[in-house]
């Protein structure tokens, strides 16, 4: 409730699985859960649930859960012989009790910071040693702020490559309704056609299908505009050149186990990524990844939101 005081609390979710919930003075919260780094719940001020998480998610490590924001590491969709979207959301992270000191820029003053570091096991997978640090952060307005620092700490002067996505599902009320701003007359990699490059039509992306395209370097913000809710989510990235939009659509959908048939009519996916230039880093070398997501107001019809002035805002 607005008023209360800020918090960061450790508590028990689903099927007892650790996680911890950030409440801000004006009332909004998200939640992330120590298995899989794993954001599951933004919400507003009002409560009104911002991401979406399938009725039908399994809460069962190893399996990632399906929705929120899974984070896609090391890797973002399959080649060799690790997972698809690679291992970073089916490990169990710990609450990092002494993170290095974190750039002057967080203002938030509610956040959790997260660690994952690769156990004997991990080597026989992926052969690195690395840090991923994660702190997820309510800020002012009821922002959310995810930032990833991701260090090589190879004793063996290896340098490694990773790629990299923040896969957020976002909660919308129909996604016939939908405009995406900010993809327009770009290139992407189409994976419904072997990842085919097109280049995207010269207007604000609407949704009739199944839609799964890697967009390649596009601009810092992006914005979901939800006509009914007369709400526009926007997106701010920082070190994450792409950004994927997909949507299962019906027939996929049904071939999901762990996503309900129609739930693919009230989400959507756009995420910030690092797909198309994998980054390396030599040890000693940390890379950061930022992701911050507003919800605003925007009833369309008034004008009060025209998504060009927030996307150059
Ligand atoms: O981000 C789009 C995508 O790569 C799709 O191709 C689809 O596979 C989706 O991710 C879900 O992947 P997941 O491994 O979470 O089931």
């Amino acid at each position: 409730m607005a008023g209360e005081k800020p918090s960061v609390e450790l508590c028990k979710g689903v099927n007892g699985l650790d996680k911890v919930v950030l409440r801000d003075a004006r009332g909004s919260s998200a939640e992330v859960y120590l298995f899989g780094g794993h954001v599951t719940s933004w919400r507003t001020d009002h409560r009104e649930e911002l991401l979406f998480v399938s009725n039908k998610a399994i809460f069962k490590p190893p399996k990632a859960i399906r929705g929120g924001i899974p984070i896609c590491f090391p890797q973002f969709s399959s080649h060799g012989n690790l997972e698809q979207h690679g291992f970073a959301r089916n490990k169990f992270w710990s609450i990092d009790t002494d993170p290095p000191p974190f750039p002057s820029d967080s203002s938030s003053k509610t956040f959790v910071d997260l660690i994952l570091k690769p156990t004997d096991d991990d080597f026989k997978i992926w052969p690195h040693s690395y840090e991923f640090r994660l702190r997820v952060a309510l800020g002012l307005g009821g922002d959310l702020m995810l930032t990833s620092r991701i260090r090589n700490t190879n004793a063996d002067g290896k340098p490694f490559s990773f790629t990299f996505a923040y896969h957020t599902y976002f909660s919308v009320s129909d996604i016939s309704e939908l405009r995406v701003e900010g993809l327009e007359t770009l290139d992407y990699l189409d994976n419904l056609k072997e990842r085919e490059r097109f280049t995207e039509q010269g207007d604000a992306i609407t949704f009739e299908s199944g839609v799964d395209k890697i967009y390649l370097s596009t601009p810092t913000k992006i914005a979901i505009i939800d006509h009914e809710k007369k709400r526009t989510f926007v997106l701010r990235k920082d070190g994450l050149p792409d950004a994927v939009v997909w949507n299962p659509w019906d027939r996929k959908a049904k071939a999901m186990p762990d996503f309900g048939d129609d739930e693919y009519k009230h989400m959507l996916c756009v995420e910030a990524a690092a797909i198309e230039k994998p980054i390396t880093l030599k040890p000693g070398e940390e890379w950061k990844g930022r992701l911050e997501l507003s919800a605003v107001p925007s009833s369309y019809c008034s004008g009060q939101l025209d998504p060009q002035k927030v996307l150059q805002g």
